[in-house]
Protein backbone atom coordinates (compact mmCIF):
# COMPACT_ATOMS: atom_id res chain seq x y z
CA UNK A 1 0.00 0.00 0.00
CA UNK A 2 2.62 2.29 0.63
CA UNK A 3 4.88 3.46 -1.88
CA UNK A 4 8.22 3.44 0.63
CA UNK A 5 10.84 0.92 -0.77
CA UNK A 6 11.93 -1.88 1.74
CA UNK A 7 15.27 -0.53 1.32
CA UNK A 8 13.98 3.41 1.84
CA UNK A 9 12.22 2.76 5.15
CA UNK A 10 13.38 4.97 8.28
CA UNK A 11 13.87 2.51 11.18
CA UNK A 12 10.85 3.00 13.77
CA UNK A 13 8.70 3.95 11.13
CA UNK A 14 6.67 1.49 11.29
CA UNK A 15 4.70 1.24 7.24
CA UNK A 16 1.66 -1.17 7.42
CA UNK A 17 -0.63 1.23 7.97
CA UNK A 18 1.18 4.67 7.64
CA UNK A 19 -0.94 6.77 5.38
CA UNK A 20 0.48 7.22 2.23
CA UNK A 21 -0.35 10.91 1.70
CA UNK A 22 3.85 11.90 1.98
CA UNK A 23 4.65 10.02 -0.94
CA UNK A 24 2.69 12.17 -2.78
CA UNK A 25 4.54 15.15 -1.85
CA UNK A 26 8.23 13.60 -2.23
CA UNK A 27 7.14 12.09 -5.27
CA UNK A 28 5.56 9.11 -4.94
CA UNK A 29 7.94 7.42 -3.24
CA UNK A 30 11.02 9.44 -1.92
CA UNK A 31 14.48 8.47 -2.81
CA UNK A 32 13.61 4.53 -2.17
CA UNK A 33 11.00 4.56 -4.63
CA UNK A 34 12.95 6.83 -7.25
CA UNK A 35 15.39 3.71 -7.07
CA UNK A 36 13.01 1.23 -7.08
CA UNK A 37 11.55 2.78 -9.67
CA UNK A 38 14.61 2.36 -11.79
CA UNK A 39 14.72 -0.59 -11.09
CA UNK A 40 11.67 -1.97 -12.27
CA UNK A 41 12.19 0.41 -15.46
CA UNK A 42 15.36 -1.63 -16.56
CA UNK A 43 13.42 -4.82 -15.23
CA UNK A 44 10.66 -3.61 -18.11
CA UNK A 45 13.36 -2.94 -20.59
CA UNK A 46 14.85 -6.53 -20.02
CA UNK A 47 10.91 -7.98 -19.89
CA UNK A 48 10.51 -5.96 -22.91
CA UNK A 49 13.03 -7.53 -25.14
CA UNK A 50 11.99 -11.05 -23.67
CA UNK A 51 8.49 -10.61 -25.41
CA UNK A 52 10.53 -9.51 -28.42
CA UNK A 53 12.73 -12.68 -28.65
CA UNK A 54 10.14 -14.96 -28.05
CA UNK A 55 7.95 -13.51 -30.44
CA UNK A 56 10.42 -12.59 -32.97
CA UNK A 57 11.04 -16.75 -32.47
CA UNK A 58 7.49 -17.92 -32.94
CA UNK A 59 7.35 -16.03 -35.74
CA UNK A 60 10.70 -17.47 -37.09
CA UNK A 61 9.01 -20.87 -37.06
CA UNK A 62 7.59 -19.49 -40.30
CA UNK A 63 10.32 -18.01 -41.85
CA UNK A 64 13.51 -20.26 -40.88
CA UNK A 65 15.48 -20.82 -37.58
CA UNK A 66 17.98 -18.22 -38.89
CA UNK A 67 16.06 -15.52 -39.30
CA UNK A 68 15.63 -15.33 -35.77
CA UNK A 69 17.23 -12.23 -34.35
CA UNK A 70 19.63 -13.43 -32.37
CA UNK A 71 20.70 -16.45 -34.03
CA UNK A 72 20.96 -13.80 -37.40
CA UNK A 73 22.64 -11.60 -35.85
CA UNK A 74 24.76 -14.05 -34.25
CA UNK A 75 25.78 -15.15 -37.90
CA UNK A 76 26.32 -11.83 -38.97
CA UNK A 77 28.92 -11.32 -36.58
CA UNK A 78 30.38 -14.35 -36.91
CA UNK A 79 30.94 -12.96 -41.16
CA UNK A 80 31.92 -9.73 -39.82
CA UNK A 81 34.68 -10.39 -37.30
CA UNK A 82 38.39 -10.20 -37.75
CA UNK A 83 39.66 -13.86 -38.40
CA UNK A 84 41.88 -13.12 -35.34
CA UNK A 85 39.31 -12.39 -32.47
CA UNK A 86 37.39 -16.00 -34.61
CA UNK A 87 40.53 -17.66 -33.94
CA UNK A 88 40.85 -16.75 -30.11
CA UNK A 89 37.12 -17.49 -30.25
CA UNK A 90 37.89 -21.06 -31.52
CA UNK A 91 40.75 -21.74 -29.24
CA UNK A 92 38.79 -20.46 -26.06
CA UNK A 93 35.10 -22.16 -26.40
CA UNK A 94 36.64 -24.77 -28.93
CA UNK A 95 33.57 -26.59 -29.80
CA UNK A 96 31.09 -24.62 -27.65
CA UNK A 97 31.93 -21.11 -29.75
CA UNK A 98 28.51 -20.73 -31.23
CA UNK A 99 26.72 -21.01 -27.73
CA UNK A 100 28.91 -18.53 -26.40
CA UNK A 101 28.54 -16.37 -28.96
CA UNK A 102 24.64 -16.58 -28.27
CA UNK A 103 24.91 -16.13 -24.83
CA UNK A 104 27.45 -13.14 -25.73
CA UNK A 105 25.05 -11.71 -27.73
CA UNK A 106 22.27 -12.31 -25.28
CA UNK A 107 24.43 -11.00 -22.95
CA UNK A 108 24.79 -7.41 -24.86
CA UNK A 109 21.18 -7.19 -25.76
CA UNK A 110 20.04 -7.40 -21.73
CA UNK A 111 22.23 -4.66 -21.00
CA UNK A 112 20.78 -2.30 -24.10
CA UNK A 113 17.39 -3.42 -22.84
CA UNK A 114 17.73 -2.66 -19.59
CA UNK A 115 19.02 0.63 -20.28
CA UNK A 116 16.43 1.74 -22.77
CA UNK A 117 14.10 0.82 -19.85
CA UNK A 118 15.81 3.01 -17.26
CA UNK A 119 16.17 5.67 -20.73
CA UNK A 120 12.32 5.72 -21.50
CA UNK A 121 11.16 5.95 -18.13
CA UNK A 122 11.84 9.62 -18.46
CA UNK A 123 11.89 9.64 -22.49
CA UNK A 124 9.56 7.08 -23.93
CA UNK A 125 10.65 7.97 -27.66
CA UNK A 126 14.16 6.57 -26.85
CA UNK A 127 12.50 3.56 -25.44
CA UNK A 128 10.46 3.48 -28.88
CA UNK A 129 13.37 4.06 -30.80
CA UNK A 130 15.81 2.06 -29.10
CA UNK A 131 13.38 -1.32 -29.69
CA UNK A 132 12.68 0.25 -33.43
CA UNK A 133 16.77 -0.12 -33.71
CA UNK A 134 17.10 -3.40 -32.35
CA UNK A 135 14.56 -4.55 -34.54
CA UNK A 136 16.20 -2.95 -38.06
CA UNK A 137 19.28 -4.43 -36.52
CA UNK A 138 18.15 -7.84 -36.28
CA UNK A 139 15.91 -7.65 -39.73
CA UNK A 140 19.47 -6.36 -41.53
CA UNK A 141 21.31 -9.09 -40.31
CA UNK A 142 18.42 -11.21 -41.19
CA UNK A 143 18.11 -10.28 -44.52
CA UNK A 144 22.07 -9.75 -45.39
CA UNK A 145 22.51 -13.45 -44.90
CA UNK A 146 23.53 -15.15 -48.42
CA UNK A 147 21.24 -17.71 -48.25
CA UNK A 148 18.03 -15.45 -46.69
CA UNK A 149 14.93 -15.40 -48.20
CA UNK A 150 12.06 -12.80 -48.96
CA UNK A 151 10.74 -12.87 -45.48
CA UNK A 152 13.58 -13.02 -43.23
CA UNK A 153 13.49 -9.43 -41.83
CA UNK A 154 9.82 -10.10 -40.46
CA UNK A 155 10.48 -12.25 -36.94
CA UNK A 156 12.92 -8.81 -36.01
CA UNK A 157 10.37 -6.35 -37.13
CA UNK A 158 7.31 -8.40 -35.55
CA UNK A 159 9.30 -8.55 -32.46
CA UNK A 160 10.04 -5.42 -32.39
CA UNK A 161 6.55 -3.94 -32.60
CA UNK A 162 5.47 -5.90 -30.04
CA UNK A 163 8.56 -5.13 -28.18
CA UNK A 164 7.93 -1.24 -28.32
CA UNK A 165 4.16 -2.22 -26.81
CA UNK A 166 5.33 -4.45 -23.95
CA UNK A 167 7.83 -1.43 -23.44
CA UNK A 168 5.34 0.96 -23.06
CA UNK A 169 2.10 -1.14 -21.24
CA UNK A 170 5.46 -1.72 -18.27
CA UNK A 171 6.39 1.72 -18.06
CA UNK A 172 2.85 2.49 -17.58
CA UNK A 173 2.89 1.73 -13.71
CA UNK A 174 5.95 3.32 -13.01
CA UNK A 175 5.18 6.74 -13.69
CA UNK A 176 1.59 7.55 -14.73
CA UNK A 177 -1.24 5.41 -13.65
CA UNK A 178 -3.14 5.49 -10.81
CA UNK A 179 -4.82 2.51 -10.07
CA UNK A 180 -7.90 1.08 -8.13
CA UNK A 181 -5.72 -0.48 -6.17
CA UNK A 182 -3.43 2.54 -4.41
CA UNK A 183 -7.19 4.18 -4.58
CA UNK A 184 -8.50 1.36 -2.63
CA UNK A 185 -5.00 1.49 0.02
CA UNK A 186 -5.38 4.50 0.76
CA UNK A 187 -9.01 4.18 1.62
CA UNK A 188 -7.67 1.16 3.42
CA UNK A 189 -10.46 -0.70 1.55
CA UNK A 190 -7.60 -3.48 0.20
CA UNK A 191 -8.22 -6.16 3.01
CA UNK A 192 -12.21 -6.42 2.14
CA UNK A 193 -11.19 -6.49 -1.55
CA UNK A 194 -12.80 -9.38 -2.75
CA UNK A 195 -10.40 -11.50 -4.82
CA UNK A 196 -9.76 -11.21 -8.38
CA UNK A 197 -12.38 -8.25 -8.56
CA UNK A 198 -9.69 -5.86 -8.30
CA UNK A 199 -7.53 -7.65 -11.36
CA UNK A 200 -9.32 -5.62 -14.32
CA UNK A 201 -9.25 -2.39 -12.50
CA UNK A 202 -5.72 -2.85 -12.32
CA UNK A 203 -5.14 -3.71 -15.91
CA UNK A 204 -7.61 -0.89 -17.17
CA UNK A 205 -5.69 1.39 -15.11
CA UNK A 206 -1.99 0.15 -16.31
CA UNK A 207 -3.04 0.68 -20.15
CA UNK A 208 -5.21 3.35 -19.50
CA UNK A 209 -4.33 7.43 -19.56
CA UNK A 210 -2.13 8.37 -16.93
CA UNK A 211 -3.40 9.45 -13.89
CA UNK A 212 -3.42 12.37 -11.61
CA UNK A 213 -0.50 12.38 -9.72
CA UNK A 214 2.66 9.82 -10.36
CA UNK A 215 2.20 6.98 -8.84
CA UNK A 216 4.24 4.27 -8.62
CA UNK A 217 1.90 1.23 -8.96
CA UNK A 218 3.83 -1.89 -8.18
CA UNK A 219 1.34 -4.16 -8.55
CA UNK A 220 0.05 -3.46 -11.65
CA UNK A 221 3.65 -3.16 -12.30
CA UNK A 222 4.03 -7.32 -11.63
CA UNK A 223 0.90 -7.60 -13.07
CA UNK A 224 1.52 -6.65 -16.27
CA UNK A 225 5.72 -8.45 -15.93
CA UNK A 226 4.26 -11.22 -15.09
CA UNK A 227 2.12 -10.81 -18.29
CA UNK A 228 4.84 -10.08 -20.36
CA UNK A 229 7.35 -13.08 -19.07
CA UNK A 230 4.15 -15.48 -19.85
CA UNK A 231 3.87 -14.13 -23.13
CA UNK A 232 7.90 -14.06 -23.53
CA UNK A 233 8.25 -18.01 -22.56
CA UNK A 234 4.81 -19.26 -24.45
CA UNK A 235 6.13 -17.29 -27.75
CA UNK A 236 9.99 -18.66 -27.83
CA UNK A 237 8.91 -22.02 -26.43
CA UNK A 238 5.75 -22.68 -29.07
CA UNK A 239 8.71 -21.11 -31.21
CA UNK A 240 11.52 -23.59 -30.13
CA UNK A 241 8.44 -26.33 -30.48
CA UNK A 242 7.46 -25.39 -33.87
CA UNK A 243 10.60 -24.96 -35.09
CA UNK A 244 11.74 -28.67 -35.24
CA UNK A 245 9.56 -29.10 -38.05
CA UNK A 246 12.34 -27.86 -40.15
CA UNK A 247 14.55 -30.95 -37.97
CA UNK A 248 15.54 -33.75 -40.37
CA UNK A 249 16.92 -36.26 -38.17
CA UNK A 250 13.82 -38.49 -38.59
CA UNK A 251 14.05 -38.27 -42.41
CA UNK A 252 17.49 -38.93 -42.12
CA UNK A 253 17.02 -42.17 -40.01
CA UNK A 254 14.62 -43.71 -42.72
CA UNK A 255 17.64 -43.57 -45.36
CA UNK A 256 18.80 -46.95 -46.07
CA UNK A 257 22.86 -45.98 -47.49
CA UNK A 258 23.70 -47.77 -50.07
CA UNK A 259 26.49 -50.54 -50.70
CA UNK A 260 30.01 -48.95 -52.01
CA UNK A 261 30.87 -50.23 -55.69
CA UNK A 262 34.41 -50.10 -54.24
CA UNK A 263 34.44 -51.12 -50.31
CA UNK A 264 37.28 -49.77 -48.06
CA UNK A 265 40.52 -51.41 -48.10
CA UNK A 266 40.57 -53.87 -45.14
CA UNK A 267 42.56 -52.80 -41.98
CA UNK A 268 45.68 -54.38 -41.70
CA UNK A 269 45.78 -56.69 -38.10
CA UNK A 270 46.84 -54.43 -35.18
CA UNK A 271 46.01 -51.34 -37.26
CA UNK A 272 44.88 -49.49 -34.34
CA UNK A 273 47.36 -48.72 -31.82
CA UNK A 274 45.09 -47.10 -29.50
CA UNK A 275 43.89 -51.27 -28.43
CA UNK A 276 47.40 -52.09 -26.87
CA UNK A 277 48.40 -48.20 -25.79
CA UNK A 278 46.92 -46.37 -23.29
CA UNK A 279 45.72 -42.82 -24.26
CA UNK A 280 46.42 -42.78 -27.82
CA UNK A 281 43.48 -41.13 -30.09
CA UNK A 282 42.00 -44.28 -32.07
CA UNK A 283 42.33 -45.08 -35.67
CA UNK A 284 39.07 -43.93 -36.29
CA UNK A 285 37.24 -41.11 -34.76
CA UNK A 286 33.67 -42.07 -34.20
CA UNK A 287 31.18 -39.44 -35.40
CA UNK A 288 29.99 -37.90 -31.98
CA UNK A 289 33.64 -37.51 -31.21
CA UNK A 290 34.58 -35.85 -34.59
CA UNK A 291 35.68 -32.53 -34.52
CA UNK A 292 33.44 -29.77 -36.01
CA UNK A 293 34.32 -26.19 -37.32
CA UNK A 294 31.82 -24.32 -39.99
CA UNK A 295 30.08 -20.76 -39.16
CA UNK A 296 26.55 -22.60 -38.65
CA UNK A 297 24.89 -21.24 -35.52
CA UNK A 298 21.55 -22.74 -36.29
CA UNK A 299 22.78 -26.05 -38.65
CA UNK A 300 21.09 -26.71 -41.83
CA UNK A 301 18.51 -28.69 -42.08
CA UNK A 302 18.07 -30.00 -45.79
CA UNK A 303 15.33 -32.93 -46.46
CA UNK A 304 16.83 -35.43 -48.59
CA UNK A 305 13.49 -35.03 -50.78
CA UNK A 306 14.37 -31.72 -51.22
CA UNK A 307 17.69 -32.17 -51.94
CA UNK A 308 19.71 -30.54 -55.24
CA UNK A 309 23.25 -30.37 -56.51
CA UNK A 310 23.52 -28.01 -59.23
CA UNK A 311 26.18 -27.65 -61.20
CA UNK A 312 26.64 -24.34 -62.96
CA UNK A 313 29.82 -22.61 -64.40
CA UNK A 314 31.91 -24.23 -67.22
CA UNK A 315 30.33 -27.19 -67.24
CA UNK A 316 29.53 -29.19 -70.72
CA UNK A 317 26.02 -29.63 -68.97
CA UNK A 318 24.42 -27.46 -66.64
CA UNK A 319 22.58 -30.55 -64.36
CA UNK A 320 20.60 -30.52 -61.17
CA UNK A 321 21.06 -34.45 -59.46
CA UNK A 322 18.85 -35.37 -56.76
CA UNK A 323 19.73 -37.42 -53.64
CA UNK A 324 18.10 -40.08 -55.30
CA UNK A 325 20.76 -39.73 -58.29
CA UNK A 326 23.68 -39.76 -56.02
CA UNK A 327 22.69 -42.74 -53.52
CA UNK A 328 22.13 -44.84 -56.89
CA UNK A 329 25.19 -44.19 -58.27
CA UNK A 330 26.97 -47.83 -59.27
CA UNK A 331 30.30 -46.40 -58.80
CA UNK A 332 30.37 -45.65 -55.09
CA UNK A 333 33.44 -46.08 -53.16
CA UNK A 334 34.38 -46.34 -49.58
CA UNK A 335 37.53 -44.53 -48.14
CA UNK A 336 39.25 -44.13 -44.65
CA UNK A 337 40.57 -40.26 -44.74
CA UNK A 338 41.65 -37.84 -42.20
CA UNK A 339 40.25 -34.45 -41.96
CA UNK A 340 42.04 -31.44 -40.61
CA UNK A 341 41.34 -28.03 -40.16
CA UNK A 342 43.78 -25.29 -40.80
CA UNK A 343 42.87 -23.46 -37.72
CA UNK A 344 44.64 -26.34 -35.97
CA UNK A 345 46.82 -25.44 -33.75
CA UNK A 346 50.51 -27.44 -33.08
CA UNK A 347 49.24 -30.11 -30.82
CA UNK A 348 45.76 -29.33 -31.37
CA UNK A 349 42.23 -31.29 -31.92
CA UNK A 350 40.99 -30.24 -34.85
CA UNK A 351 41.75 -33.13 -36.89
CA UNK A 352 39.79 -36.63 -37.44
CA UNK A 353 39.44 -39.24 -39.12
CA UNK A 354 36.17 -41.35 -40.61
CA UNK A 355 35.44 -44.05 -42.90
CA UNK A 356 33.02 -42.20 -45.94
CA UNK A 357 31.23 -42.90 -48.69
CA UNK A 358 30.61 -40.78 -51.81
CA UNK A 359 30.87 -40.34 -55.40
CA UNK A 360 33.97 -40.36 -57.15
CA UNK A 361 34.63 -36.48 -57.55
CA UNK A 362 36.84 -36.76 -60.73
CA UNK A 363 35.19 -39.30 -62.63
CA UNK A 364 31.48 -37.01 -61.80
CA UNK A 365 33.70 -34.27 -62.88
CA UNK A 366 34.71 -35.32 -65.94
CA UNK A 367 31.07 -37.18 -66.65
CA UNK A 368 29.24 -33.72 -67.00
CA UNK A 369 32.44 -32.07 -68.92
CA UNK A 370 33.96 -29.82 -66.32
CA UNK A 371 36.07 -27.42 -68.82
CA UNK A 372 39.97 -27.25 -68.63
CA UNK A 373 40.06 -23.36 -68.06
CA UNK A 374 38.45 -23.79 -64.60
CA UNK A 375 40.82 -24.05 -61.90
CA UNK A 376 38.60 -23.36 -59.30
CA UNK A 377 36.05 -24.83 -58.35
CA UNK A 378 33.56 -22.94 -56.06
CA UNK A 379 30.81 -24.81 -53.56
CA UNK A 380 28.01 -23.62 -52.20
CA UNK A 381 26.60 -24.81 -49.09
CA UNK A 382 22.58 -24.37 -48.32
CA UNK A 383 23.54 -21.30 -45.59
CA UNK A 384 25.35 -19.88 -48.24
CA UNK A 385 28.96 -20.77 -47.41
CA UNK A 386 31.40 -20.47 -50.41
CA UNK A 387 34.47 -23.03 -50.06
CA UNK A 388 37.17 -23.21 -53.25
CA UNK A 389 38.62 -25.84 -54.15
CA UNK A 390 41.11 -26.23 -56.60
CA UNK A 391 39.84 -28.28 -59.74
CA UNK A 392 42.82 -30.15 -60.48
CA UNK A 393 42.82 -31.48 -57.23
CA UNK A 394 39.08 -32.27 -57.23
CA UNK A 395 39.84 -34.29 -60.92
CA UNK A 396 43.44 -35.87 -60.05
CA UNK A 397 43.69 -36.79 -55.90
CA UNK A 398 42.48 -39.69 -55.65
CA UNK A 399 39.70 -40.72 -53.89
CA UNK A 400 38.36 -37.03 -53.51
CA UNK A 401 34.32 -37.81 -53.71
CA UNK A 402 30.84 -36.04 -52.99
CA UNK A 403 30.08 -37.88 -49.56
CA UNK A 404 27.16 -39.02 -48.37
CA UNK A 405 28.04 -41.73 -45.74
CA UNK A 406 30.37 -41.14 -42.49
CA UNK A 407 31.09 -44.38 -40.48
CA UNK A 408 28.84 -46.05 -41.68
CA UNK A 409 25.64 -43.86 -41.27
CA UNK A 410 24.08 -40.64 -43.96
CA UNK A 411 26.19 -38.26 -43.19
CA UNK A 412 25.60 -36.51 -39.71
CA UNK A 413 23.24 -33.20 -39.81
CA UNK A 414 26.54 -31.68 -38.20
CA UNK A 415 28.87 -33.18 -40.70
CA UNK A 416 26.82 -32.06 -43.70
CA UNK A 417 24.03 -33.96 -44.54
CA UNK A 418 23.19 -34.78 -46.94
CA UNK A 419 26.31 -34.23 -49.51
CA UNK A 420 29.67 -32.85 -48.61
CA UNK A 421 32.99 -32.74 -50.59
CA UNK A 422 36.25 -34.42 -49.24
CA UNK A 423 39.24 -33.87 -50.61
CA UNK A 424 42.34 -35.70 -49.13
CA UNK A 425 45.60 -33.51 -48.34
CA UNK A 426 43.88 -30.10 -48.77
CA UNK A 427 42.65 -27.88 -45.62
CA UNK A 428 38.62 -28.31 -45.10
CA UNK A 429 38.29 -24.76 -45.86
CA UNK A 430 39.10 -25.62 -49.17
CA UNK A 431 37.50 -28.51 -49.76
CA UNK A 432 35.43 -30.38 -47.62
CA UNK A 433 32.42 -27.86 -48.17
CA UNK A 434 29.26 -29.54 -45.89
CA UNK A 435 25.78 -29.39 -47.28
CA UNK A 436 26.66 -29.06 -50.23
CA UNK A 437 24.04 -27.73 -53.10
CA UNK A 438 26.03 -26.30 -55.55
CA UNK A 439 29.75 -26.59 -58.09
CA UNK A 440 30.68 -24.03 -59.90
CA UNK A 441 33.43 -24.25 -62.27
CA UNK A 442 34.86 -20.97 -62.04
CA UNK A 443 38.57 -19.44 -61.74
CA UNK A 444 40.07 -18.33 -58.69
CA UNK A 445 40.84 -15.12 -60.78
CA UNK A 446 36.97 -14.77 -61.14
CA UNK A 447 35.87 -15.43 -57.20
CA UNK A 448 37.24 -15.27 -53.60
CA UNK A 449 35.71 -17.63 -51.82
CA UNK A 450 34.69 -17.03 -47.47
CA UNK A 451 37.93 -17.43 -46.45
CA UNK A 452 39.90 -16.46 -49.33
CA UNK A 453 37.68 -12.93 -48.74
CA UNK A 454 39.00 -13.11 -45.35
CA UNK A 455 42.72 -13.34 -46.18
CA UNK A 456 43.63 -17.03 -46.09
CA UNK A 457 45.22 -18.86 -48.27
CA UNK A 458 43.36 -19.75 -51.68
CA UNK A 459 45.19 -22.92 -51.82
CA UNK A 460 46.24 -25.13 -49.04
CA UNK A 461 47.50 -28.20 -48.62
CA UNK A 462 47.48 -29.91 -45.24
CA UNK A 463 51.04 -29.32 -43.81
CA UNK A 464 52.97 -32.88 -42.53
CA UNK A 465 51.94 -32.45 -38.32
CA UNK A 466 52.66 -35.09 -35.66
CA UNK A 467 51.28 -34.79 -31.93
CA UNK A 468 51.89 -36.20 -28.54
CA UNK A 469 48.78 -37.57 -26.90
CA UNK A 470 50.35 -39.75 -24.14
CA UNK A 471 51.71 -38.85 -21.73
CA UNK A 472 49.32 -35.70 -21.32
CA UNK A 473 51.39 -32.53 -21.16
CA UNK A 474 52.07 -31.21 -17.67
CA UNK A 475 51.55 -34.71 -16.66
CA UNK A 476 53.11 -36.21 -13.37
CA UNK A 477 53.73 -40.14 -13.67
CA UNK A 478 55.90 -42.89 -11.45
CA UNK A 479 58.85 -43.04 -12.83
CA UNK A 480 59.92 -46.00 -15.11
CA UNK A 481 59.17 -46.98 -18.68
CA UNK A 482 56.56 -45.43 -20.06
CA UNK A 483 55.02 -45.05 -23.63
CA UNK A 484 54.99 -41.95 -25.41
CA UNK A 485 52.60 -41.96 -28.23
CA UNK A 486 50.10 -39.74 -30.58
CA UNK A 487 49.69 -39.48 -34.03
CA UNK A 488 51.15 -37.53 -37.21
CA UNK A 489 49.26 -37.13 -40.43
CA UNK A 490 50.47 -35.80 -44.15
CA UNK A 491 47.88 -36.74 -46.16
CA UNK A 492 48.26 -37.89 -49.73
CA UNK A 493 51.66 -38.69 -49.09
CA UNK A 494 51.81 -40.56 -45.57
CA UNK A 495 54.12 -40.54 -42.86
CA UNK A 496 57.35 -41.91 -43.15
CA UNK A 497 59.01 -41.55 -39.75
CA UNK A 498 57.96 -39.96 -36.46
CA UNK A 499 60.97 -39.05 -34.13
CA UNK A 500 61.21 -38.19 -30.42
CA UNK A 501 63.30 -36.30 -28.20
CA UNK A 502 63.80 -35.73 -24.94
CA UNK A 503 65.09 -32.10 -23.66
CA UNK A 504 68.06 -32.32 -25.63
CA UNK A 505 69.13 -35.39 -26.39
CA UNK A 506 69.19 -37.17 -29.53
CA UNK A 507 66.36 -37.93 -31.91
CA UNK A 508 65.27 -41.42 -31.35
CA UNK A 509 63.07 -42.84 -34.23
CA UNK A 510 59.31 -44.39 -32.66
CA UNK A 511 57.48 -47.74 -33.93
CA UNK A 512 55.25 -46.71 -36.52
CA UNK A 513 51.42 -48.19 -36.60
CA UNK A 514 50.84 -50.48 -39.31
CA UNK A 515 50.61 -48.39 -42.55
CA UNK A 516 46.70 -48.27 -43.81
CA UNK A 517 46.64 -45.59 -46.64
CA UNK A 518 48.39 -42.42 -47.09
CA UNK A 519 44.91 -40.52 -46.86
CA UNK A 520 45.40 -41.40 -42.94
CA UNK A 521 47.24 -40.38 -39.89
CA UNK A 522 49.21 -42.98 -38.62
CA UNK A 523 49.76 -43.66 -34.70
CA UNK A 524 53.31 -43.71 -33.61
CA UNK A 525 55.10 -44.88 -29.82
CA UNK A 526 57.73 -44.81 -28.40
CA UNK A 527 58.43 -46.36 -24.86
CA UNK A 528 60.94 -44.66 -23.17
CA UNK A 529 62.71 -45.24 -19.84
CA UNK A 530 62.24 -42.29 -17.09
CA UNK A 531 64.27 -42.06 -14.32
CA UNK A 532 62.88 -39.31 -11.67
CA UNK A 533 62.25 -35.51 -12.87
CA UNK A 534 61.34 -33.06 -14.85
CA UNK A 535 61.37 -33.66 -18.80
CA UNK A 536 60.15 -31.87 -22.20
CA UNK A 537 59.13 -33.94 -24.91
CA UNK A 538 59.21 -32.66 -28.61
CA UNK A 539 57.83 -34.86 -31.58
CA UNK A 540 58.86 -34.90 -35.51
CA UNK A 541 57.58 -36.26 -38.21
CA UNK A 542 58.93 -36.99 -41.68
CA UNK A 543 55.97 -37.62 -44.69
CA UNK A 544 56.84 -40.70 -46.88
CA UNK A 545 58.23 -38.48 -49.76
CA UNK A 546 61.04 -36.87 -47.11
CA UNK A 547 59.74 -33.97 -45.90
CA UNK A 548 60.48 -33.26 -42.45
CA UNK A 549 58.52 -31.56 -40.49
CA UNK A 550 59.75 -27.77 -39.97
CA UNK A 551 60.60 -26.19 -36.33
CA UNK A 552 59.56 -22.92 -37.55
CA UNK A 553 56.77 -21.61 -35.56
CA UNK A 554 53.33 -20.42 -37.61
CA UNK A 555 49.99 -19.31 -36.83
CA UNK A 556 47.31 -20.83 -38.16
CA UNK A 557 46.46 -17.83 -40.00
CA UNK A 558 46.99 -17.64 -43.26
CA UNK A 559 47.90 -21.53 -43.91
CA UNK A 560 47.95 -23.21 -41.34
CA UNK A 561 49.85 -23.56 -38.12
CA UNK A 562 53.99 -25.29 -38.46
CA UNK A 563 55.96 -26.29 -35.12
CA UNK A 564 57.09 -28.33 -33.27
CA UNK A 565 54.56 -30.20 -30.40
CA UNK A 566 56.84 -29.94 -27.23
CA UNK A 567 55.66 -30.57 -24.15
CA UNK A 568 56.53 -30.68 -20.40
CA UNK A 569 56.00 -33.71 -17.95
CA UNK A 570 57.83 -35.18 -14.61
CA UNK A 571 58.40 -38.53 -13.40
CA UNK A 572 58.10 -38.91 -9.69
N1 LIG B 1 29.10 -25.24 -45.35
C1 LIG B 1 30.25 -25.25 -44.68
N2 LIG B 1 31.16 -26.20 -44.94
C2 LIG B 1 32.33 -26.22 -44.26
C3 LIG B 1 32.62 -25.26 -43.29
C4 LIG B 1 31.64 -24.26 -43.04
O1 LIG B 1 31.82 -23.36 -42.22
N3 LIG B 1 30.47 -24.30 -43.75
N4 LIG B 1 33.83 -25.31 -42.62
C5 LIG B 1 34.93 -26.00 -43.26
C6 LIG B 1 36.05 -26.24 -42.39
S1 LIG B 1 36.99 -24.90 -41.96
C7 LIG B 1 36.41 -27.50 -41.99
S2 LIG B 1 37.86 -27.75 -41.18
C8 LIG B 1 35.54 -28.65 -42.24
C9 LIG B 1 35.18 -29.32 -40.95
O2 LIG B 1 34.34 -30.40 -41.17
P1 LIG B 1 33.67 -31.12 -39.93
O3 LIG B 1 32.92 -30.07 -39.17
O4 LIG B 1 32.80 -32.18 -40.47
O5 LIG B 1 34.80 -31.67 -39.10
O6 LIG B 1 34.35 -28.29 -42.89
C10 LIG B 1 34.49 -27.32 -43.88
N5 LIG B 1 33.23 -27.20 -44.55
MO1 LIG C 1 38.80 -25.64 -41.07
Amino acid sequence: MNRIAPWGRRPGVTTTEQAPAPAADTGPAGRGGRWLRRVLAALAGLLSAAVALGVAHLVAAGTGPSTAPVIAVGDTVITKVPESVKQFAIETFGENDKIALVAGTLVVVAIYAMVLGLLALRWRPVGVVGVALFGIVGALAAVSRPAAEGLAWLPSVVGAVIGIVALLLLLRPLTGARTSYSADAAAGRHRDEPAGEGVVDRLRAALGTSGDRKGLDRRGFFLAGGAALGVAAVTGGGGYLLQRRFDVSEARADLTLPTPASPAPRLPAGADLAETVDGVTPLMTRNADFYRVDTAITVPQIRPSEYELTLTGSFDRRTTFSLEDLYGRDDLIERDITLTCVSNEVGGKLAGTARWIGVPLGAFLRENGVSADSDQLVCRSSDGMTIGAPTRSALEVEDAMLAIGMNGEPLPVEHGFPVRMIIPGLYGYVSACKWLVGIEATTFDAFDAYWVERDWAAEAPIKVASRIDTPAALRRFPAGRVPIAGVAWAQTRGIGSVEVRVDDGDWMEAELAPAVDADLWRQWVLPHDFAPGSYQLTVRATSADGETQTADRATPFPSGSTGLHSIRVTAT
